[in-house]
């Protein structure tokens, strides 16, 4: 997996990147990954990447023509990996989905947002597309690259050291993840719930299954919605682990 991220902080995303799973996914191979100074592309002494917008208004603007120049500069050189993907807050949402879409491609690349906006020509006729990683504002792009990186390169092959834990974990399937326990077996009093010890597979899995389900329709009515509701097997697996009271609560009868 080829990524190009543009940047005016390019130590920042260098810094998060050379850690952790993102580090140790480069240093295997499965991950090539390209940090690019976006003032590479300006010639004068200040290096200016940002002016005040037409129209007026606060704040300033990222300027079209050093992000031109930084990008078509390494498109000539070294080739440039695409889509190439702003990331603004006015983007598509950034999603388990999305990600799973990117990890499918060869490479692709990533456009920092910077200060009040990006210049509107930079949208129109350079990148391919423009991402958001959820409905907040951030101060530029840089934190959302990160979260892209890391969630895409987690589903690329090989990545993970363990492909199981991509598929099995939350949002592969639309619910939130189960509960986990480690050892100790009691901690302050505290029990693992007995199931967990229990050695019985099966039931482990049915536990795991109404957990998941339980919080979900719990603290995201909104997922159970949008994979369909429960299916009549789901209802009754939620009835028998105890959770009436959550059915009746969300318009399911048991
Ligand atoms: Cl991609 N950029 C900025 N600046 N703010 C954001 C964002 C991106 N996604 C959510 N908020």
């Amino acid at each position: 997996m080829r990524i190009d991220v543009f940047t005016i902080f390019p130590e920042v995303v260098e810094g998060y990147c050379a850690a952790s799973l993102l580090g140790r996914a480069r240093r295997d191979g499965h991950l090539d990954l390209r940090v690019r100074d976006l003032r590479e592309a300006t010639d004068d002494a200040r290096r200016t990447v940002d002016d005040a917008p037409f129209g007026g208004g606060a704040g300033m603007v990222l300027m079209a023509e050093p992000v031109f120049g930084a990008i078509e500069a390494v498109e000539a050189s070294d080739g440039l990996a695409r889509p190439l993907l702003l990331l603004t807050p006015g983007g598509r949402p950034f999603t388990q989905e999305v990600a799973a879409e990117l990890a499918g491609v060869e490479g692709f690349s990533l456009l920092c947002g910077r200060y009040e906006g990006v210049d509107q020509r930079v949208a129109d006729h350079l990148v391919d597309g423009e991402l958001s990683i959820g409905d907040y504002v951030l101060g530029g792009g840089e934190a959302a690259a990160l979260v892209v990186i890391e969630a895409v390169t987690r589903l690329v092959p090989g990545a993970l050291g363990n492909d199981q834990s991509a598929n099995e974990e939350s949002f592969a399937d639309g619910l939130l993840e189960y509960p986990q326990y480690t050892r100790p077996a009691e901690f302050r009093g505290w029990a693992v719930p007995e199931v967990l010890r229990s050695g019985d597979h099966a039931k482990v899995a049915r536990w795991r299954r109404a957990r998941a389900l339980a919080r979900t329709l719990e603290r995201r009515p909104d997922l159970i919605v949008a994979r369909g509701g429960l299916s009549t097997e789901e209802v009754r697996l939620l009835a028998e682990a105890g959770e009436v009271h959550l059915l009746a609560e969300h318009g399911y009868d048991s």
